[in-house]
């Protein structure tokens, strides 16, 4: 299939371009002979091979920042999802091997796949794809993570959008629900003096990682389940997808346990995890540690950097660890 050329693609106005396909949804754009790319790959088409050498010239200064926190940092795992157990084995009298059990591929720092969440009310997830080719014998072998094993290089761009509020001076509570604006996402670009380039995977700091760092043992443990967490998180509108797809985000990977603010009702089409993953072929990236890098981005005001994330190579998967650095 044709590499994807960033200047000719349908504007979020113009979507969908498949007759039947839902409105504001980019079915059929990936993988047809107008525009080229991968149909299983969604926006991450974006990251083309000219990105990835122009993201490359980034690096400067030879810093490494992680972006997913240690397995296990979160205890309990969120929504109620399963805690890894690492099993050190011996396997003779000076050498191990080591065990991951229940390891959920959420428990943490995660890239949701595009089999990880469906629209409710079309009962389709991205690309017409029913929930029996997720869950049975198709093995979700169109929307599996490893389509996404060796494509999730190239530019990044962070957009502090928690220190820009406290640079305000304006009150903000990472733990409450509360959103960040589209507006001020692109207020705090400008302040940043950055610009958004076509084919970025954008990083957005909302602060929820270093709060929830900040509570006791038994804080964490009440505030772990489905009905008791609260986030802040980026405004789930249409003017935001359409801000997404227009600057051709590759995907989104924010320190927040689900990209938009939370709690979001779930039967609400207006919901992120919506317009994103089924609708756009769009990744959502939670719970990542962006501090670090925010910091490093304010003290030498280059916000560019080039990203390396790569997803678990399971045939299938849902969802993975972005296991990602940024490199500046
Ligand atoms: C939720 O919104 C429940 O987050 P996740 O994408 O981790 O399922």
């Amino acid at each position: 299939m044709k590499n994807i050329d960033l200047d000719n693609l349908p504007s979020f106005d113009e979507l969908p371009v498949k007759e039947g396909a839902p409105t504001e949804s980019s079915w059929g754009v990936f993988g047809d002979d107008a525009f080229g790319g991968d149909a299983d790959l969604g926006c991450l088409n974006f990251l083309t091979s000219a990105g990835v050498v122009a993201a490359a010239q980034l690096i400067q200064t030879g810093k490494v920042f992680r972006l997913d926190a240690k397995i296990g940092f979160a205890k309990p795992p969120l929504f109620g999802r399963s805690s890894a157990v690492h099993t050190i084995v011996p396997l003779g009298p000076t050498a191990h091997d080591d065990t991951l059990d229940h390891f959920n591929t959420q428990e943490g720092s995660q890239w949701d796949g595009l089999g990880h969440v469906g629209h409710f009310r079309h009962e389709r997830f991205y690309n017409d794809v029913k929930v029996e080719e997720v869950r049975g014998e198709a093995g979700n072998a169109k929307l599996g993570i490893h389509h996404w094993a060796d494509k999730f290089v190239g530019r990044g761009t962070l957009i502090d959008a928690f220190g820009f509020r406290k640079k305000q001076n304006r009150e903000v509570n990472p733990l409450s629900k509360d959103i960040y604006t589209l507006k001020e996402l692109q207020g705090a670009l400008q302040a940043q003096g950055t610009t958004l380039k076509p084919g970025s995977i954008l990083l957005v700091r909302t602060g929820w990682m270093e709060s929830y760092e900040n509570l006791s043992a038994d804080e964490r443990r009440a505030f772990a389940p489905m009905d008791k967490l609260s986030a802040m998180g980026i405004e789930a509108s249409r003017e935001m997808a359409a801000w997404l797809w227009n600057n051709r985000v590759a995907a989104i990977g924010t320190d927040c346990p689900a990209v938009e603010a939370f709690p979001f009702n779930f039967m609400d089409e207006g919901a992120l995890h919506y317009r994103a993953l089924p609708l756009l072929g769009l990744p959502l990236g939670e719970l990542f540690v962006l501090a670090p890098l925010a910091a490093d981005c304010a003290s030498d005001g280059r916000y560019e950097f080039m990203v390396v994330s790569a997803p678990l190579n399971l045939e299938g998967g849902i969802a993975s660890p972005p296991n990602a650095v940024v490199i500046k």
